[in-house]
């Protein structure tokens, strides 16, 4: 396994994070290699931290002044033994190949817990939609899908949001192919309007899963969300389902966060105010401090030195590090669930492991997403549409099936109580068994 490390660290040159993904999965599967030796004869490591494809293209676009901008797009086609590629699509400054396949690669497995018959894709761009116009960002995103829509369909590869891709975005992208290829073929995207194909439950799914995740784990011994105060990063779709759902079960959210600071409010974040600050202004978060009495806002300083018994890191890869982990064991956090993907360094995940935090590692605490992604399939698929109600019980009854896989698999593979070994073994036998049985591809 070493050596594969080495070869595709060697291949991979300058790809920090997805090293850092890499390394995660492989170091916490080797007890699972060793049961299985046919996994290794038949090449499956060798095969599974190679992409199936990656795409790589040109993004020209016109500003409101007509100046031209040329942007990066990607999407890394990773594994397709489950099912379709699908994954969601990152708008941000700081996209490159690397962070693409990191998403794409804990994409495979996160989609292979959810258990939905789904394989594991990412892309994105360089672009940065802050700041930019309705217009501009409508231009970005039709050229954006003028190169992408050719790799794209619903039983081969289909995207969603995520940081920077929002409810504007998804539209745009989506009438942009349906008009190029002259089909309303509503399952090649989710995260879509509910007026026109999306899912009920699917804007509030990554959130409400990851709560429902620490509310699962909290639960084996005994406790639960209700009386306890929680710490969340970002301010984004995650953040804010995130603090909507540990308010619902009794606890109190008293952070929120952006790149520019972060913001207390002792009372339990208003959401409202937050959803109206983000949501519709796409405004700053120290906003909500100069129009919420009593609150506070922090310019740059860390969200974790605020005390908490539930962290729920939601904004970044790498938000989270070893002294700010030591921090919030220090003021007695309990449990710890990635809304975001990869926000702990792997500092971070020892400390809290080591002081016995219960730790939801991202593939499994934030899978509520994508699974409600693969609910609007299948309801797409049907022609169907199920209330919320409906929806939320289902997205209940997948994190349930999510935090067993891991537990399980965690004291099967001799390390109780380590979600991130469960969650990486139950995950990649899933993958592996598959890629086994469909032969050398
Ligand atoms: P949004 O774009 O809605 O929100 C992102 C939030 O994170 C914003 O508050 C943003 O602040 C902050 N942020 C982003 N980048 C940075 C950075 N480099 N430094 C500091 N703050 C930053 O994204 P989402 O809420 O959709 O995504 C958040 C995380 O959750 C990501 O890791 C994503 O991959 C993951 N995720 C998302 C899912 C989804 O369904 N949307 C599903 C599963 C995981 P600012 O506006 O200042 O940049
Ligand atoms: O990281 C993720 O799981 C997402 N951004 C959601 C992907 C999806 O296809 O819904």
């Amino acid at each position: 396994m070493h050596s594969i490390y080495e070869a595709a660290l060697r291949r991979n040159a300058g790809e920090p994070e997805f090293h850092q993904a890499l390394h995660e999965v492989l170091e916490s599967i080797s007890p699972v290699l060793r049961e299985h030796p046919e996994y290794v004869e038949a090449g499956i490591l060798d095969r599974i931290v190679e992409p199936e494809r990656q795409i790589i293209f040109r993004v020209p676009w016109t500003d409101d002044q007509n100046r031209v901008h040329v942007n990066r797009g990607f999407r890394v086609q990773f594994n397709s033994a489950l099912g379709p590629y699908k994954g969601g699509l990152r708008f941000h400054p700081s996209v490159n190949l690397s962070i693409i396949k990191f998403l794409g690669f804990e994409q495979i497995f996160k989609n292979a817990l959810t258990a939905q018959g789904i394989g594991g894709g990412k892309g994105g761009s360089d672009f940065d939609p802050h700041g930019r116009s309705d217009a501009e960002v409508m231009r970005f995103c039709q050229s954006f899908m003028s190169e992408l829509y050719r790799h794209l369909g619903e039983h081969t590869d289909v995207p969603a949001g995520d940081i920077g891709v929002g409810a504007r975005e998804v539209g745009f992208l989506f009438g942009q192919y349906r008009k190029i290829t002259n089909r309303h073929e509503s399952g090649m995207f989710t995260g879509k309007g509910v007026g026109w194909g999306g899912a009920e439950v699917r804007t509030e799914a990554t959130g409400y899963g990851a709560v429902f995740f620490v509310d699962e784990m909290l639960a084996v011994s005994g406790r639960a969300i209700e009386g306890r105060r929680a710490i969340v990063s970002g301010s984004g779709n995650v953040a804010t389902y995130a603090i909507e759902k540990i308010h619902q079960l009794g606890g109190t959210a008293v952070t929120a966060s952006d790149s520019s600071g972060y913001i207390v409010d002792e009372d339990g974040i208003d959401l409202d105010l937050l959803k109206q600050i983000k949501e519709v202004e796409r405004g700053r978060i120290s906003v909500y401090a100069e129009r919420k009495p009593g609150s506070r806002f922090v310019a740059g300083g860390r969200v974790w030195d605020v005390p908490g018994q539930i962290a729920i890191p939601s904004a970044t890869q790498n938000e989270l590090n070893e002294q700010d982990a030591i921090t919030l064991v220090k003021n007695g956090v309990e449990a710890v669930a990635e809304g975001a993907n990869m926000p702990s360094t792997p500092g971070a995940v020892r400390v809290f492991q080591d002081a016995g935090v219960l730790f939801g590692p991202g593939k499994a605490a934030n899978a509520g997403g994508v699974a409600t992604s693969a609910l609007e399939m299948s309801q797409n698929a049907a022609r169907q549409r199920w209330s919320f109600d409906d929806s939320e019980s289902r997205l209940r009854a997948i994190m349930s099936g999510v935090h067993n896989a891991a537990y399980e698999a965690a004291d099967r593979y001799g390390a109780p109580g380590d979600y991130v070994v469960g969650a990486n073994a139950a995950a990649f036998v899933k993958v592996a068994d598959a890629m086994l049985a469909q032969g050398v591809i």
